[in-house]
């Protein structure tokens, strides 16, 4: 695909220097749940590496939904995501199992103003398109969700079938 937003670079480059680990991560250490929850075993994908892209996936969010249901992805593919956020509100693209996206969600229930920095996860304000690189792993059991307030009970969200 030819097109390439402005921020590119830069995203591209911020999602680089994470760490290998791709579980929600915050500050606060009580609620650092990483470890517990996956082990060594990173089964739900790691940051991508732009050099490994093969495939670009075009999203778009809007209040509150977003225009894909289910994807369609190979274990140790990596895959670029465009996502545009056509809505008024502030949403969130992030890529984790079930489990880790309901205990993120329930993390933001109790600190609703909670600042990301976690490389599974964009935050996109209302006309902004933003890149995730992602590399899936072998879980089969893989989401993309936004976690802001009630989006996801609302729908904002889908799967990935990951073929082996
Ligand atoms: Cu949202």
């Amino acid at each position: 695909m030819i097109f390439r937003p402005l921020l590119s670079a830069f995203v591209m480059l911020s999602v680089a220097s994470y760490g290998a680990h791709p579980a929600f991560a915050h500050d606060d250490a009580e609620h650092k749940h990483e470890g517990a929850a996956h082990g060594a075993t990173d089964t739900d994908g790691t940051p991508g590496k732009p050099a490994d892209v093969k495939r670009t996936v075009r999203i778009e969010a809007t209040d509150n939904a977003f225009n894909v249901k289910q994807i369609q992805v190979r274990a140790g593919e990596t895959i670029k995501f465009i996502i545009s956020n056509a809505g008024y509100a502030t949403h969130e693209f992030a890529i984790a199992s079930r489990k880790e996206n309901e205990e993120h969600r329930e993390m933001m229930r109790q600190m609703p103003n909670m600042v990301h920095h976690d490389p599974n996860v964009i935050t996109i304000e209302p006309g902004e398109t933003k890149e995730l690189l992602w590399k899936f792993g072998k879980d089969r059991n893989v989401e993309f969700s936004c976690n802001i307030r009630n989006h996801a009970e609302q729908g904002m969200h889908g799967v990935f079938r990951v073929m082996q």
